[in-house]
């Protein structure tokens, strides 16, 4: 069922996000979907690059194998990214948690695009790191990238290669992120989760922990995921006309 006025949101949804004092927001890429971000699993060809699948030239495999290949893939990323701004989804969960009556209001993404931070939110648990920051594959320092600036090739603490700080597949998280996300998603009361096809782990067992310890589990999504059938509510439609109704 696509909704697109507010009476169409469940009643029961509408309470739980009147009365929740502790909410946790689980955002993937399709919230990014609508600034003109590719998804990874998606329409078209944005899972592929250069004939290698995302999760091929995205892996820590790649960084040991061709670490040039996947700056060049981060590089065109950021090169898309820095003409983007958030959109009315990013903006809806800024208001969200700048809204009083939320005890503790968690945003966890799995994107890493700093649009949720470009839009206004704060201290929100990037779980998989940053395109906008490197990493010395040697010292671990790290370094912020400008959008319009050309990116540092070597470590300005010891000299050594740069790798984008981002968490690629078969990398552990970033120490403590999955810690804090897990943590809040067993004690809120709601659990939020948009724009995620709820496929890759860690970050995919934060709903199921949510809903183990009783949370209302509400999902945004034009598509069914796997998380779907836990659901005590999945709305079928766009993040960025969704979001919106669900406050008014
Ligand atoms: C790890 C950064 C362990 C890179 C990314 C079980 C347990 C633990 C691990 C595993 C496990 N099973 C498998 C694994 C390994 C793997 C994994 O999960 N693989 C999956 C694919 C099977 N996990 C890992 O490797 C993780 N590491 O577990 O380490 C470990 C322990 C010890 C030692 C070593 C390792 C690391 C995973 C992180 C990988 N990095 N990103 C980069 O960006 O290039 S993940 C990547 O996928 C992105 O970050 C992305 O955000 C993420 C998830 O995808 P989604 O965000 O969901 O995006 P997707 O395109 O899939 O879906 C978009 C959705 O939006 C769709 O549903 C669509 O319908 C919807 N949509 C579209 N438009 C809209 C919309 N929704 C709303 N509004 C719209 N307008």
């Amino acid at each position: 069922m696509q909704l697109s006025t507010a009476s169409q949101i469940p009643v029961e949804l509408r309470e739980r996000f009147a009365t929740a004092q502790r909410v946790l927001v689980l955002t993937g890429a399709g919230i990014s979907a609508e600034s003109g971000v590719p998804t990874f699993r998606g329409g078209g060809n944005s899972a592929v690059w250069k004939g290698l699948p995302f999760d091929v030239i995205s892996s820590a495999q790649m960084v040991k194998r061709d670490l040039p290949a996947v700056w060049e893939w981060f590089d065109y990323r950021r090169d898309i990214l820095k003409n983007l701004a958030p959109n009315a989804a990013h903006k809806a969960i800024v208001r969200w948690q700048r809204q009083s009556r939320f005890s503790e209001f968690t945003l966890v993404t799995q994107n890493v695009d700093g649009l949720h931070q470009y839009a206004g939110s704060t201290d929100v648990i990037e779980m998989h790191g940053s395109i906008w920051r490197a990493r010395c594959i040697s010292c671990h320092s790290t370094f912020e990238i400008l959008r319009d600036d050309k990116r540092q090739e070597e470590c300005a603490s010891c000299g050594e290669h740069l790798r984008p700080d981002v968490v690629l597949f078969g990398e552990i998280l970033p120490t403590g992120a999955f810690e804090r996300a897990a943590e809040a998603a067993a004690k809120c009361e709601l659990c939020i989760v948009i724009g995620t096809s709820a496929l890759v782990y860690p970050a995919a067992s934060l709903p199921e922990i949510a809903k183990a310890n009783g949370a209302f589990l509400c999902e945004i999504n034009p598509e069914r995921t796997p998380l779907s059938d836990l659901c005590d509510v999945v709305l079928t439609g766009k993040a960025g006309e969704l979001l919106d109704l669900i406050e008014h």
